[in-house]
């Protein structure tokens, strides 16, 4: 089943894992605004940071280095295999006209591939967004391979899709992440952002800022490299250390986002990785990904994992802090 939203944001909801993941479910399709592009100043990358080698090495010390700098880099977290079943799946994923997930966002050039598809006297605000069937022989006009290059990212797919959802309870990063919170944890919310070529900037952002949670709760993300990422395809950027300067205003501008007059002259430093590294970071960390400006899709699961005894505030409360225009956001 399909629901359609031509909009970017849509309610934000707490632990939205257990409420969206289930077996079977409607998917939410958004078609997404086309976005002017960045100044490319926002992504210089200064200095290099220092990843560990491994799950097994989150120690003492790599806590200590999560807690200073709000990110630690693990290398090869997971092994090949893993990371293939699970791209695999994403590309199937990507192709269907059903990708059995809780949402799916394309980029806003789809529009234009939908406007094709409904003919010369018709465009996507024709769409009768209500009709399933309709919404599916649209979709399908479209070639899979050329469709696959426009998806954005897939949210909530933990139990439909079980080789994603093995990497989302996987054991060991689990232990990993109970250790940097510091108490149980609970899954909050997955995505897999596929940057396709010439895909949007994310722009820069806390994650804090699109959840409806209390500010003093430790959130971590966990976001993983399922092929080669570098500054050019869309690498995460990180301002080392800035979760420790708490909250800042969003505003509505290419996304909800912090300005950019507060990234200009920063030092944030590009997270270059190899399928199977990954990054914990906290999620009041400043960050954000450029334009994908290769041939090839940048693939990630990001996740997000909450202590377990966090209960969700009103969102008047959040927009309280974090600024008024980021009501029924989601990153
Ligand atoms: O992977 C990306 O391009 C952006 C990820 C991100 O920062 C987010 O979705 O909050």
């Amino acid at each position: 089943m399909f629901r359609i939203y031509m909009h970017r944001e849509r309610a934000s909801i707490a632990d939205r894992e257990s409420q969206r993941d289930t077996s079977r479910m409607s998917t939410t399709i958004t078609f997404e605004t086309p976005v002017a592009d960045h100044d490319p100043a926002l992504y210089t990358s200064h200095g290099e940071f220092s990843p560990i080698e491994g799950l097994a090495a989150v120690d003492n010390d790599a806590v200590a280095q999560y807690d200073r700098d709000g990110f630690l880099v693990v290398r090869s977290a997971f092994a090949a295999e893993r990371i293939n079943d699970a791209l695999a799946e994403l590309r199937a994923m990507s192709e269907a006209v059903d990708p059995d997930c809780a949402q799916v966002a394309f980029e806003g050039v789809m529009r234009r591939h939908i406007d094709e598809a409904l003919g010369p006297d018709a465009d996507v605000g024709d769409l009768d967004l209500r009709d399933r069937d309709e919404v599916s022989r649209i979709l399908s006009m479209i070639d899979p391979q050329v469709r696959a290059r426009m998806v954005r990212k897939f949210m909530g797919f933990t139990k439909t899709h079980p080789p994603l959802g093995a990497i989302a309870n996987d054991k060991a990063m689990r232990a990993a992440i109970e250790r940097l919170v510091g108490e149980p944890t609970k899954l909050f919310q997955t995505m897999a952002l596929v940057k396709p070529p010439g895909g949007r900037e994310k722009p820069w952002h806390q994650d804090h800022a699109y959840f409806d949670l209390p500010l003093d709760a430790k959130i971590c993300g966990v976001w993983i490299a399922l092929g080669h990422v570098t500054a050019q395809n869309g690498a995460m950027f990180m301002l080392r250390g800035a979760h420790r300067d708490g909250p800042v205003v969003h505003f509505k501008r290419r996304d909800w986002q912090i300005c950019d007059t507060e990234i200009a002259g920063k030092q944030p430093v590009a997270l270059e990785m190899e399928a199977g590294d990954l990054v914990f970071f906290d999620a009041k960390i400043p960050h954000g990904t450029p334009t994908n400006r290769t041939n090839e899709q940048r693939w990630a699961l990001q996740f997000h994992y909450v202590p377990r005894s966090v209960e969700q505030i009103a969102q008047e409360m959040r927009l309280a802090v974090f600024g008024s225009e980021g009501k029924d956001v989601e990153c």
